[in-house]
């Protein structure tokens, strides 16, 4: 019997067969969960229904998380379906694509604001729907990266809104606490996704990373999946406001062990 047999659970953010939040589906669905789908536009919705289907869910609703009145008929879809909750998974991010490149300080009000709503406060926005249809034992899961605590070259402005969101895994933690319901985060290592395909270089991050990474390689969808369904499950009772890093180690380590060059002109202790 599967840990997540009985509960029933909403999976934010598969855009395609790459996304992290499909790597979660396929291992809660291992583990015997009832999963339900949103979609962003009609587009992905022809690559999201197969998906569910495959998964054993007919649950596939449309969901722009930057739009309040379609947050509302989401979730009222979501009650009419199932009146109840017991996960919800998080696994969504958006920044305009010329700020994850260039100079930080250039980044626009209107980027900054489009990052952060996207990004963080939409996770904000989708607990508290979810809250009202859970009891004690209900579990929430976002997605964060390592850029949300370090400056990581180009990740920029979604730096800037992983802190946030971050930081909103603590404070929902502490509400939804008295509830019984856990908020966490998983901070998880570079996967080469739709997300990341709009990203300059990112075939170099990804080879950093495995070096500096203590087991020396990249971590997979299904890694990622595989502690989610423990983030989502009742082994995890005890567990609340944590960032859990899925990342091969990479973030406990001092970066790539390999030479770095050093900025010309600065002093160096090579001679
Ligand atoms: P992905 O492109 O597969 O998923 C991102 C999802 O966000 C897509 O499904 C997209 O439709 C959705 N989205 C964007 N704007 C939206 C909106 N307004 N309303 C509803 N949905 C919207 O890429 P992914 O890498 O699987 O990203 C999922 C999460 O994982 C993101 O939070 C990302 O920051 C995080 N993450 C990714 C990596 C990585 O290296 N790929 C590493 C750590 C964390
Ligand atoms: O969170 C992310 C990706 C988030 C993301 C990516 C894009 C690309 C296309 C958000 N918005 C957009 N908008 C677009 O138009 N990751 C953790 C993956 C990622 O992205 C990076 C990284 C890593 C890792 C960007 C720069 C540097 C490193």
């Amino acid at each position: 019997m599967g840990i997540l047999e009985g509960k029933k659970g909403l999976i934010l953010g598969v855009a395609n067969d790459k996304s992290i939040a499909w790597g979660i589906a396929k291992s809660c669905r291992r583990e015997g969960a009832e999963i339900g789908f949103n979609y962003l536009g009609e587009t992905l919705l022809k690559r999201v229904r197969p998906l569910a289907e495959s998964v054993g869910s007919d649950f596939v609703e449309p969901l722009d998380v930057g739009d309040d009145a379609q947050l509302d008929e989401f979730f009222a879809r979501v009650e009419a379906r199932w009146g109840r909750l017991d996960f919800l998974v998080h696994s969504i991010a958006f920044a305009g694509k010329d700020s994850l490149k260039g100079n930080f300080r250039d980044v626009s009000r209107a980027d900054f604001h489009l990052a952060l709503d996207i990004s963080a406060y939409s996770f904000v926005a989708c607990a508290r729907r979810a809250a009202r249809l859970m009891g004690p034992g209900g579990s929430m899961v976002t997605m964060t990266y390592l850029g949300a605590v370090r400056a990581i070259p180009n990740y920029n402005v979604m730096g800037v809104a992983k802190a946030a969101l971050e930081a909103s895994t603590r404070f929902l933690a502490f509400d939804l606490g008295k509830d019984g319901i856990r908020v966490n985060a998983i901070s998880a290592g570079p996967i080469r996704t739709l997300a990341a395909s709009g990203v300059a270089d990112f075939r170099r991050l990804m080879e950093k990373n495995a070096r500096g990474a203590m087991l020396r390689r990249n971590v997979t969808r299904e890694e990622v999946g595989n502690a989610a369904v423990y983030l989502l499950s009742d082994w995890s009772s005890g567990v609340t406001g944590e960032v859990h890093y899925v990342d091969a180690g990479f973030n406990i380590g001092a970066g790539d062990p390999g030479v770095e060059d050093a900025p010309s002109g600065a002093p160096s202790d090579r001679t």
